[in-house]
């Protein structure tokens, strides 16, 4: 393993500070990963949506509140904006013109809920924690998660983004499945927080790759692939190609890497070295980066393409976006 000394960056606290729910435009912190613990509480999220769905889990974190409730409020975030290409019913569709939504949610005992393959339903987050606090189960998908969810109260909502209608009729010319890397293939949200009595809690959720073989589930609603949390040890969520994350058990793996000591900064580049050891000249066709948290509260990221950037909302850091650092360089 790397020293661990040897990864730690000059924090530049204050450095492209974006402030609180006004202007969330503001220049990309350079430094990549924090290695100074956070003061509690403190949450993370993917690409640079996640300032905004920050602000909703911030406000429910500064109350006391519990990181479950900020995770499940702050991605759902973006679930609701209707011109989101990728997370929500605003989605870009699957090869046959649906958008289907994948979402999962655990908290700090392990408990965890999650829908796949899910159509037609705005919030997928909310249906994920039903399933996690309201059956004997942890994952419902397709017509059995759309029919759960009408049971408890959703509305079915036929919405259809008009952006994402022209970008799928566009398609259509040539049938192409090549997602662009960091434009297709990006924007799920992941989320994951420390409350201020130190619990830890993720959420993720997306509409998955676009132009998908109908029925296809990515790694964002399965846990220990596109997130998990350990209480004891730390938090972990991915965004990118799901099928990459799958294969490595990527968050579980990150979360494992950090009870061995890794700092949240190497262990997200050790799954990231992980896959390139697997995957080799293949990694150049995708991206995937992780995000993760620790105990102590100290965070960091890491990821294969240049361009995968995340949120990070705490007491000593009002919302500030964060580049990660990448194994393929910046060209
Ligand atoms: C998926 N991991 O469905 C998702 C896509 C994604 O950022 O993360 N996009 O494979």
């Amino acid at each position: 393993m790397t020293s661990r000394r040897s990864f730690i960056k000059t924090a530049a606290l204050g450095a492209g500070v974006i402030s609180t729910g006004q202007s969330l435009q503001s220049a990309v912190v350079e430094n990549q990963h924090k290695s100074v613990p956070m003061n509690k509480p403190l949450v993370l999220s993917t690409w640079d949506f996640g300032l905004k769905a920050n602000v909703d889990a911030w406000a429910i974190l500064s109350a006391k509140g519990r990181a479950l409730d900020a995770v499940e409020a702050g991605v759902k975030v973006a679930e609701n904006d209707l011109h989101s290409l990728s997370v929500g019913l605003a989605g870009l569709p699957d090869r046959e013109g649906h958008t289907t939504l994948d979402a999962c949610i655990m908290d700090e005992h392990y408990n965890c809920g999650s829908v796949a393959f899910l159509e037609k339903i705005k919030n997928p987050i909310s249906v994920a924690r039903m399933v996690m606090e309201k059956t004997p189960h942890i994952m419902l998908v397709g017509s059995g998660a759309q029919q759960f969810a009408l049971e408890n109260g959703f509305t079915l909502d036929d919405y259809k983004n008009p952006e994402a209608q022209k970008a799928y009729e566009a398609w259509l010319v040539e049938k192409q499945y090549k997602p662009v890397i960091n434009i297709e293939n990006h924007d799920t949200i992941g989320m994951i927080a420390m409350d201020m009595q130190g619990n830890l809690s993720g959420a993720c959720t997306t509409s998955g790759l676009a132009y998908k073989v109908r029925g296809r589930v990515g790694d964002s609603p399965i846990i220990g692939a596109g997130l998990y949390v350990d209480n004891e040890i730390g938090a972990a969520t991915a965004t990118g190609t799901g099928e990459e994350v799958i294969r490595i058990a990527g968050t579980h793996l990150v979360v494992e890497l950090m009870r061995q000591k890794y700092s949240p900064y190497e262990a997200c580049k050790e799954a990231v070295m992980r896959m390139v050891k697997i995957r080799k000249e293949k990694t150049k066709d995708f991206q995937v980066g992780f995000i993760a948290l620790n105990k102590a509260g100290e965070f960091g990221a890491y990821c294969l393409q240049p361009g995968f950037n995340y949120a990070v909302f705490s007491n000593n850091i009002a919302n500030e976006l964060f580049k990660s650092d990448s194994y393929y360089p910046e060209q």
